[in-house]
Formats: C-alpha cells, sequence, structure tokens
C-alpha cells in the first residue's frame, strides 16, 4: 500500500499501479548495488527548446539484443545485461508472468538530482505492457498525476519497493521524482520494461 497519498483518498484496486514494499530480501539489495558500482552510468545532454541540458541524474540501459531505446531524441544502444540485474528480470517475469527484456538504471547521487514529469510511452515500447520499478538506497517521494483530471498520489519508494505500474497508467497519468534538498544518500532504481525487439532495426 502506499504510505501516503494526497487527497482524494483512493483504494489501490482503484488505480493502475501496485506497491509491493520490501520486495528484494536485504542480500538481492547488497548484490545489486555492488554489482551497479561498475554499470557505465553517463549523463546525457538532451536538447530542450534548442538549448542543450545534461539530465539531473545519470543513466545505463540494459537489454536484450536489438531491445535499443531511444530515449529524448538520443538512441541508446542495448549493453547486455550484469549477472544479478538479469536473475533479478527472470525473478520478476516468472513472478508476474511478464516478458520484461530491459532495464532503465537511474542513478540520483543525492536529492538534488531527480526526474521531471513524463510518462513511459515510447514507441519501441510493447503496447499495454507492464512496468516493473525496483528501488535501492535513500528513500525518495515518488509522485503520480493524472493527465485529465490533474488528480495526485504521493508514494514514498524505499530501498526494496517493487512498483509495478500496469496499463493504462502510461497512458492515463504521468509520474516524476522531485528534487529534495535534505537527502544526501544515492539512490539508484530500476524500471524493467519490454520492448519490441529490432524497432529500430527492422
Ligand atoms: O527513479 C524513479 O523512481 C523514477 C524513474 C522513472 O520515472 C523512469 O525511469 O521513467
Amino acid at each position: 500500500m502506499p504510505l501516503f497519498e494526497d487527497a482524494p483518498s483512493q483504494s489501490q484496486t482503484d488505480v493502475p499501479w501496485q506497491l509491493l514494499s520490501g520486495y528484494l530480501s536485504s542480500k538481492q539489495q547488497q548484490l545489486l548495488w555492488q554489482e551497479a558500482a561498475h554499470f557505465p552510468f553517463s549523463r546525457p545532454e538532451l536538447t530542450v527548446f534548442g538549448k542543450q541540458h545534461a539530465i539531473p541524474r545519470t543513466q545505463a540501459w540494459f537489454a536484450d539484443a536489438g531491445c535499443d531505446y531511444l530515449y529524448s531524441g538520443l538512441m541508446i544502444r542495448a549493453l547486455p545485461w550484469p549477472h544479478y540485474l538479469a536473475r533479478l528480470c527472470q525473478q520478476l517475469n516468472q513472478e508476474f508472468q511478464l516478458q520484461l527484456n530491459g532495464v532503465l538504471v537511474n542513478h540520483y547521487a543525492n536529492g538534488q538530482e531527480k526526474m521531471g514529469w513524463h510518462s513511459d510511452d515510447e514507441p519501441e515500447l510493447m503496447p499495454q505492457s507492464t512496468i516493473a520499478s525496483v528501488s535501492l538506497g535513500a528513500a525518495r517521494d515518488f509522485d503520480i498525476r493524472h493527465k485529465q483530471s490533474g488528480e495526485k498520489h504521493r508514494i514514498a519508494l524505499a530501498a526494496g519497493d517493487l512498483l509495478l505500474m500496469r496499463w493504462p497508467m502510461q497512458r492515463d497519468w504521468q509520474h516524476a521524482l522531485p528534487s529534495r534538498a535534505k537527502i544526501t544518500d544515492a539512490r539508484l532504481n530500476f524500471t524493467f520494461r519490454q520492448i519490441v525487439p529490432f524497432y529500430h532495426q527492422p
């Protein structure tokens, strides 16, 4: 259950997301955290209204062969799966009957780093597929707002939590990770996605 929500209050059965608090064991968290120390994180620059901006976080993309990802105009080639991340992807696929085949890893060095409002609605994502978001490290607020009504929810995502974002979440809602000046610890987030293979190389 969400730890807290903004009004109007709503039961989780009415919304397309599901929070599984403490989904990862502490051993899994430790192994993934250690593995991520070797990830080739980068900070791409995006062009917004003709100006170049470095994104306020670093990221890496791992996926099956042919599952490249076009992110805000940048083509991100799929890197081969690291061991423990691949095992977590298999676990999610088995447990929730999913066909996830790629993961965007976001590293937030501290509370200054963030992600703005968006939906994960890129065309290479399998239509109506689920996105599974796993968090490690510092707990951070995750905000969700409805595109039409503006209805808002806030979920605190803590280390080891799994957030399942099911269809039509990416059609009807946006999400964001706001900055939190007082947080000094790092956070990792893994959004496992299902990509249409070879979408960008037909
Ligand atoms: O870090 C998070 O929890 C959010 C990540 C996110 O919104 C995304 O990868 O699209």
